[in-house]
């Protein structure tokens, strides 16, 4: 028998784009999201974030159903073309009001709520500019951050800054899979260290005009990083992986300087000027928590034919996999939990703001029996206990996701939600998973 402490938080989570819809309603500009998901061959199956769960209409319900659930914190994002439709300039009230009225019925209903000041939905006009390549960003970012601290700090007291730097600066700039559909290693790089750099420009910003009795931080999606085999090369291999992934983003926040192995490596071949003095140190203000997504591990496998400067390869183990062909390891988010205590945040709390899986759910009868879901779910909550125990402060967990909704590149194909939708009649239907996830948080985290 499990049983987490009392203060644990019990959430679910979710982003604007994946769930809102209504792209065009109440003034709302266009997101780089919109662009390339009505750009041929980038989305499957050509799925479109036009009208998704209809969150921006359906909110109450959504609302209502967390509640019905135990769900204690909600986790969702701001878009940021419904603010500043344009990136800058004059604010819309009328996207502003979404929020504050989805907040309304949040505290209504006695449920906390988490905002993420940004998950991957950049204004196209500021892609126009250049988007995170161009150093400007930063304080677009920041003047954004700090009217939303200004509107909503009232209300919101936990704060993230961004949705895992690594994907919107490696999969939007670096091999184009998502948004904005960039290539090249430089470019990913240099978005890479806006995004850090605005990450700790509006921690800033937040110390200043935030609520006093507020919190920020940021998420990172980690991983932890295993050697193929016990020989030095797959050791390097490994080492490389996790500083590609991991430490480039934690050291930064954390210690105040990019990883020297990865900065040499990176050096051979790359100009790193976009790195100027003082950023290091506007990037490590301290934060309040550390936000992880956790959904499996990397085993490495040297590559050294291969042309890029990481030189590895990933060996697929035999586990056991996710719908998104992803290894299952909650021993994964052990390790994790432990090595990021050691080396990053022992006094700083770690939230896991999002954690998960897709599988291809059968609707039978009018009932989701989602067994593989809730065996995820309790295993890494089973990790995420063990961690408590061995003295981490872990303060909370986020499912992902409340809903099935928009996977991004992969459309609506994969399903994440422990509540499905269909996305006919936007019908909602609570998932074996979640009458679980209800029973556990009804049950003041115990479980067996
Ligand atoms: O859906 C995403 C989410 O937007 C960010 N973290 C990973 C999830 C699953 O891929």
């Amino acid at each position: 028998m499990i049983r987490f402490p009392e203060s644990f938080v019990w959430g679910t989570a979710t982003s604007a784009f994946q769930i809102e819809g209504a792209t065009k309603a109440d003034g709302r500009g266009e997101s780089i999201w919109d662009r390339f998901c009505y750009t041929e061959g980038k989305v499957k199956n050509g799925d479109t974030g036009d009208i998704a769960c209809d969150h921006f209409h359906l909110y109450q319900e959504d609302v209502r159903l967390m509640r019905d659930l135990h769900i204690q914190s909600y986790r969702f994002s701001i878009s940021w073309p419904r603010i500043f439709p344009q990136g800058t300039g004059q604010a819309n009230l009328k996207g502003l009001d979404f929020y504050k009225r989805l907040i309304d019925q949040l505290l209504k209903q006695g449920i906390e709520p988490m905002a993420t000041i940004y998950h991957w939905d950049l204004p196209q006009a500021l892609e126009d500019q250049g988007g995170w390549q161009n150093r400007e960003m930063v304080d677009h970012f920041e003047q954004y951050a700090s009217f939303l601290y200004e509107e909503l700090g009232d209300v919101v007291k936990k704060w993230i800054t961004h949705n895992e730097p690594w994907v919107v600066a490696y999969l939007g700039y670096g091999n184009g899979e998502f948004a904005p559909g960039i290539k090249g290693f430089e470019e990913y790089l240099r978005a890479a260290h806006h995004v850090l750099l605005s990450h700790g420009k509006s921690v800033s910003a937040f110390r200043e005009k935030g609520p006093k009795d507020g919190q920020i931080g940021i998420t990172f999606n980690l991983n932890s990083t295993y050697a193929g085999s016990p020989s030095r090369e797959d050791q390097e291999a490994a080492r490389r992986y996790d500083g590609f992934l991991n430490r480039w983003y934690l050291d930064p926040v954390f210690k105040g300087e990019y990883p020297k192995d990865m900065l040499d490596l990176y050096l051979q071949k790359y100009n790193l000027d976009f790195v100027q003095d003082g950023d290091l140190k506007a990037i490590s203000q301290p934060i309040d928590f550390l936000g992880i997504n956790y959904y499996s591990i990397m085993t490495a496998l040297d590559e050294s034919q291969a042309e890029d400067v990481l030189k590895f390869q990933a060996l697929k183990t035999g586990r056991p996999t996710t719908a998104m062909d992803w290894e299952i390891e909650p021993n994964g988010l052990f390790d994790l939990l432990v090595r990021i205590n050691k080396e990053y945040c022992s006094k700083t709390p770690i939230f896991i703001t999002e954690n998960g899986a897709a599988f291809e759910d059968q609707v039978v009868n009018g009932e989701i029996m989602d067994d593989d879901r809730l065996d995820y779910i309790k295993q890494h909550l089973q990790a995420c206990h063990k961690g408590i125990e061995h003295g981490i402060n872990v303060s909370g967990y986020y499912v992902w996701s409340l809903l099935d909704n928009f996977e991004w590149a992969s459309g609506y194909e994969k399903r994440f939600g422990i509540v499905h939708v269909d996305f006919d009649s936007l019908k909602r239907t609570p998932k074996k998973s979640a009458l679980w996830y209800k029973e556990v948080i009804s049950n003041q985290g115990c479980f067996e």
